[in-house]
């Protein structure tokens, strides 16, 4: 009996070992430690970043110094504060989903910050890739198979640990 107990705590781990990483939502701080304002490379900041749906992103500012207007492509480009914005934000710690996939625009609306690299631009992937039709950039691939290579190392580790308890 205690061995097949060993052994359901043993697929509970691998299943959830084996659960897609994309699964869990991950908060991004904009800008991280520096936060939201001018003068600086928010481009340079999604850099190596891959944001998919059911993400959020995290603006943090100072309340009534700058805020996040989430813009079209157009507005973006333009620094168009004056735009009709499809949200506004201004808590000073605005918790933004990312609730559909395609390019989000976000820029500030306060004097002029946006001109000065107070702007940002994401992508938002779909919130699921399977593994039978993978991403077709090689570098997202390799990061499945590690993932993978991973994922099958933690399942072997649990198999050996429950081995050596069991006999
Ligand atoms: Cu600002």
């Amino acid at each position: 009996m205690a061995s097949r107990r060993m052994l359901l705590a043993v697929l509970v781990i691998v299943a959830a070992a084996a659960m897609p990483q994309s699964s869990m939502a991950a908060n991004y701080t904009v800008g991280e430690g520096d936060g939201w304002k001018p003068d600086y490379n928010y481009t340079a900041w999604t850099y190596g970043k891959m944001f998919m749906v059911g993400d959020n992103l995290v603006f943090n500012y100072k309340q009534g110094a700058h805020n996040v207007m989430q813009v079209g492509g157009p507005d973006y480009k333009a620094c168009n504060k004056s735009a009709v914005a499809i949200n506004t934000f201004s808590s000073g710690s605005d918790v933004v989903p990312l609730d559909g996939q395609g390019k989000r625009w976000y820029i500030c609306g306060f004097a002029d910050h946006c001109n000065r690299g107070q702007k940002l631009v994401v992508n938002v992937m779909p919130a699921s890739v399977s593994p039978a039709s993978p991403p077709s950039s090689s570098s997202v691939s390799w990061n499945v198979l590690a993932s993978y290579a991973y994922q099958i190392m933690v399942a072997a580790v649990a198999v050996t640990t429950a081995m050596i308890v069991t006999h």
